[in-house]
């Protein structure tokens, strides 16, 4: 390969790593500022963040004035690349989204970008369940995307939802420019206002000069302290805006927020020194021993003084489901042994939980020879509900840490006896059927557990399915239970455990759904399809929504007012209830997902529970599984609202 010798002092410059000449030039040096005119080979060889860092603090200068312009350009940016930037260094690999006139400039600047990958929803609901259950199971935070007004308004149950569970994501909508803000603009709603409430914290961004610290702020508050939602609304004129010499902020300080992470130790003492003198201590753990990663620390503790432990429904895959000291939920469909030990012993050991009423029951009869520890982030989670007498606020994973230095050991005593005989003979139990044919519900969770081998992620959506596979499915491991608990939003498990499924998390992802929940987002399927998502829908069809059937028929004197989802008054006369009628599909799940594009297969008797399960599990790729189960299974045990734990009926 023949070169000028100009070429070979430019390559002896690359190859000696040289960034940045300096000169002047002159008849003699001509051919070689000819062919240093060629830059590009040489910036090609240098980290651009550090070349576009050297050129900020004006330590790089190009004669040439033409190339000068150009670096500099490099250097501004517009509101919608700004965000793409702070996406990028903020780690996130997807986003969820919607489009729609204000927001179009922030598509167009990810349509230049790989990462993050955009998934196109159907609708902006789905995006934020998506973004919370993509957070839900790998810890990081969930992103979505919506235009102004109808968009933002349809992320509010989504925003709720994420926001009862404490769970981090940042949400991002459009609004009006800010000349137009507060005058009823086409597509205006007030989204700061609306999700006021229901957000850890939102922010109307201003101006272009603030939003890369926004940005960073936004990230930050989500993912800290408790976790939770933020919102960013984001005017369009904001986001076509540029700003010269962008530069992302490295770090964030807020005077007015700072989570306290370090137990106080003598706090940490004082619950060891309660530990100690304890007879009959549970461990109640709930959310916050995953959000916090301790549930290492968790089994640790309950090994080393062998307490009893119950998990709250977001605490579910904390601690081993199979472990011979756990005894299973508490509360309106938690076990008889959790419910027992919680109303028996003398010291509740409580980790990132918050009495939440669906658990306490009536709170005035609630644990009352207990004295309690309470250990949780949140200060104001502290004697909110139930008066505590130990409290330690800081990061579960720190203080149980500190804590099992100073607890002493505690071998199996009268109370361990007394939690096996609570517990013999299974933690849940259900009478099988009696016919050959019926599906039992609870038989098909327990066939997926089998099948799964326990190792799959489950999201469900709300109602009795959420339950029993509360109960059947045995969680091992944090961050494979995934279900709305604080607001109870049927619609959240379809689009949830599609956003799991985005987090490649090498594991089966499966959606327990009931056949009302699922109808909720049901269009979804599309997006699961189009992008090929492997979610496997297991679809537990009774006909009913089921939940409130429930309620109906043991405190409603059995009045199923508007509960049935296959009544054909013309045809079937009672819901249901007539032979011919069962199959009166509507919608026929089989047919919609083929519609989709979706392979689907349904087990009407009990004999083809497996043989679906394993059809659909064998899939490459999504798949639909609709169980026909019996209709008239009620979720037990139960404690009717607001009345004493002791109250529980273990059978209807
Ligand atoms: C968005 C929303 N609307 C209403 C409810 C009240 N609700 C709770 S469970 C339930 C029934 C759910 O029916 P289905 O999905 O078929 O589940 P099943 O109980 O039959 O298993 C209803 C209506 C809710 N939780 N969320
Ligand atoms: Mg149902």
């Amino acid at each position: 390969m023949k070169k000028t010798g100009a070429q070979i002092l430019v390559d002896a410059l690359q190859k000696e790593k040289v960034e940045v000449v300096f000169g002047y030039p002159g008849a003699q040096v001509i051919p070689i500022f000819d062919v240093l005119y060629d830059l590009e080979n040489l910036r090609a060889m240098m980290d651009e963040g550090h070349l576009l860092d050297r050129l900020r603090k004006k330590e790089l200068f190009f004669n040439d004035l033409p190339r000068r312009r150009a670096m500099e350009e490099l250097l501004k940016k517009t509101g919608a690349q700004i965000l793409v930037d702070a996406l990028q260094k903020e780690g996130v690999e997807v986003i969820f989204g919607y489009p729609g006139g204000q927001v179009i400039p922030i598509f167009d600047a990810l349509y230049d970008v790989t990462i993050p990958r955009v998934i196109l929803v159907r609708h902006e609901q789905a995006a934020a369940h998506a973004a919370d259950g993509y957070a839900r199971a790998t810890g990081r935070v969930g992103v979505c995307l919506a235009t102004s007004g109808p968009g933002a308004t349809n992320l509010v149950t989504g925003i709720a939802t994420a926001y009862m569970d404490s769970i981090p994501m940042v949400a991002f909508t459009g609004q009006v420019p800010t000349p137009v803000l507060g005058s009823d603009a086409f597509q205006e709603a007030d989204i700061a206002g609306i999700t006021r409430s229901i957000t850890k914290h939102n922010f109307l961004v201003k101006s272009v000069e603030e939003f890369p610290l926004v940005l960073k702020q936004a990230f930050y508050i989500a993912r800290s302290g408790r976790p939770g939602p933020v919102l960013v609304d984001i005017p369009a004129d904001v986001s076509r805006a540029s700003l010269d010499n962008y530069e992302y902020p490295e770090t964030v300080s807020l005077r007015s927020y700072k989570p306290k992470l370090i137990g106080h130790i003598l706090q940490i003492k004082k619950a060891a020194a309660a530990i100690a003198a304890a007879k009959k201590p549970v461990i109640y753990a709930g959310g916050g021993v995953i959000l916090s990663g301790a549930h290492r620390e968790l089994r640790a503790l309950a090994e080393k003084i062998n307490a009893p432990v119950t998990l709250t429904l977001m605490g579910l895959g904390g601690f081993p489901g199979d472990h011979p000291l756990f005894i299973g939920m508490p509360g309106m469909h938690g076990s008889r042994a959790a419910n027992a030990a919680l109303q028996e012993t003398d010291l509740i050991i409580s980790i990132g939980a918050r009495f939440d009423d669906r658990v306490t029951g009536n709170v005035d009869h609630f644990a009352q020879s207990a004295k309690i520890i309470h250990m949780d982030i949140d200060p104001s989670a502290i004697s909110k509900i139930i008066k505590v007498d130990i409290p330690v606020v800081g990061d579960a994973k720190q203080i149980l840490g500190e804590l099992i230095k100073f607890v002493a050991s505690r071998s199996p005593d009268e109370w361990n006896k007394r939690i096996d005989s609570l517990t013999a003979g299974g933690i849940f139990t259900y009478k099988p059927s009696e016919s050959k044919t019926d599906i039992k519900p609870q038989s098909v969770i327990e066939a997926l557990y089998k099948l799964t081998e326990g190792k799959a992620i489950v999201a469900t959506e709300v109602g009795q399915h959420q339950m029993w596979t509360a109960q059947y499915y045995k969680f091992d491991e944090p961050r494979t239970f995934l279900s709305s608990g604080g607001l109870g939003t049927m619609g959240f498990g379809l689009p949830g455990a599609m956003g799991a499924a985005m987090s490649h998390p090498g594991k089966e992802v499966v959606v327990v759904a009931g056949d009302g929940s699922i109808q909720m987002n049901i269009q979804e399927l599309a997006t699961i399809s189009l992008n090929r998502i492997p979610v496997k829908i297991v679809i537990l069809n009774n006909g009913w929504l089921g939940m409130v059937r429930q309620w109906q028929d043991l405190f409603y004197s059995r009045r199923r007012s508007a509960t049935c989802l296959r009544r054909k008054p013309e045809i079937c006369g009672e819901c249901g209830g007539v032979n011919g009628c069962k199959r009166a599909y509507v919608p026929d799940f089989i047919a919609l997902a083929a519609s989709y594009e979706i392979s689907a297969f349904r087990a009407e008797n009990a004999g083809e529970v497996e043989q679906v399960l394993r059809a659909g599990l064998a899939v490459d790729g999504p798949a639909l599984m609709e169980f026909m189960v019996i209709e008239d299974e009620n979720v037990f045990p139960m404690v009717p609202a607001g009345k004493p734990l002791d109250a529980i009926m273990l059978e209807g």
